[in-house]
């Protein structure tokens, strides 16, 4: 008989014990995200209705129910992480500045830092496509106790102590690593439990996907531009597939299950590429490596990258590692 499929909770409280600081605090931190996932995928399949419920006069649909989603989230996992005192900083993609932390008592001992982008792709919203929220979590590295800096917040993503996105799509999946391989888990709707659905999550090796803008052609750099003809390319396996959402968490989610390179490279109109380090591209690079894949700038590793502000750019090259591996030596060539 086949086992039955764990759920989050149970499989958080498994893996508890492998943890390298098993305070139970880092399990807790994932536990209050798996609550504001809900939540927010609760209004996220709400939002085609918001006109038609409005139309019925429902009390508070004006105002609360208008706000703009990725507001919303942003509040959302804000709120979640705060009310529970788990963290002692919070970085997010829709903030100009980090928010410290404080217990109720006013002291600042818990340890962990985190970075979010509440709602990735949230133009998509509006046309029913997939959006996500991106989540990085860091170990402070100033003295407990004390208000966390800046610094706690620009580490390399080889710091990271764990990572992982949320997409809302056909179904809502919560796919997360500790350091420990990739596991993926999708929300049964009708009880609210997430389940685990794609344990040890991989990234074929290969693959035929590629997704990049290509819109933007004429303004990429040559060894892009190079490698964007070597898919389109009839040869061996190739020409290659290609399919872009324009929504990260999607893109990546796809290629991770197909294999497939997911790029956003600089160009002429964004010279430092248009996705962010801290709270997009580490957080992604260390799922991929994790699940047997590759993150670059085009050049070099990405979690490798001493980051020098919070909202930093950069550009990124992430997916089945030997298709990640092709593209870095058509950029070597123009580098
Ligand atoms: P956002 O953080 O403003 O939502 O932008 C990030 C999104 C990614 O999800 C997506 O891959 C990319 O921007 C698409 O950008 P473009 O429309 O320029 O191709
Ligand atoms: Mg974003």
């Amino acid at each position: 008989m086949e086992e039955r499929n764990k759920t989050l909770g149970e499989f958080i409280i498994e893996k508890q014990e492998d943890f390298k600081y098993s305070s139970g605090e880092l399990s807790r931190l994932i536990n209050s995200i798996r609550l504001a996932a809900k939540v927010v995928n609760y209004k996220v399949n709400k939002a085609g209705l918001v006109d038609i419920i409005g139309k019925f006069g429902e009390q508070n649909i004006q105002g609360e129910d208008q706000q703009k989603l990725d507001v919303y989230a942003n509040e959302i996992f804000m709120q979640t992480l705060i009310n529970r005192e788990i963290v002692c900083g919070i970085a997010s993609e829709e903030n100009d500045d980090f928010l410290t932390i404080e217990g109720n008592d006013g002291s600042h001992n818990n340890k962990y830092v985190v970075l979010i982008d509440p709602l990735d792709g949230s133009s998509n919203i509006d046309v029913n496509v997939s959006v996500g929220t991106i989540f990085s979590i860091y170990r402070r590295v100033t003295p407990v106790g004390t208000p966390v800096t800046l610094e706690d917040f620009l580490q390399p993503g080889v710091n990271q102590v764990a990572a992982g996105y949320v997409i809302y799509g056909t179904s809502t999946m919560l796919v997360y690593t500790t350091g420990n391989g990739v596991n993926g888990f999708t929300l049964n709707p009708a009880i609210g439990t997430f389940y685990l659905s794609h344990p040890n999550f991989m990234f074929p090796k290969d693959g035929n996907i590629y997704s990049i803008n290509e819109g933007n052609y004429v303004h990429f750099p040559q060894g892009v531009k190079d490698y964007i003809k070597y898919c389109q390319l009839e040869e061996g396996d190739r020409p290659y597939t290609s399919r872009y959402i324009g929504s990260l968490v999607s893109d990546i989610h796809r290629n991770m299950i197909k294999g497939g390179i997911y790029i956003y490279p600089t160009s002429s109109k964004a010279p430092k590429g248009k996705l962010r380090l801290l709270y997009e591209c580490n957080p992604m690079a260390f799922l991929a490596e994790q699940a047997g894949g590759k993150a670059s700038d085009g050049f070099g590793r990405i979690m490798e990258i001493q980051p020098t502000e919070l909202h930093q750019r950069v550009p990124f090259f992430c997916g089945s590692y030997n298709m990640v591996e092709k593209a870095e030596e058509f950029m070597a060539k123009y580098k």
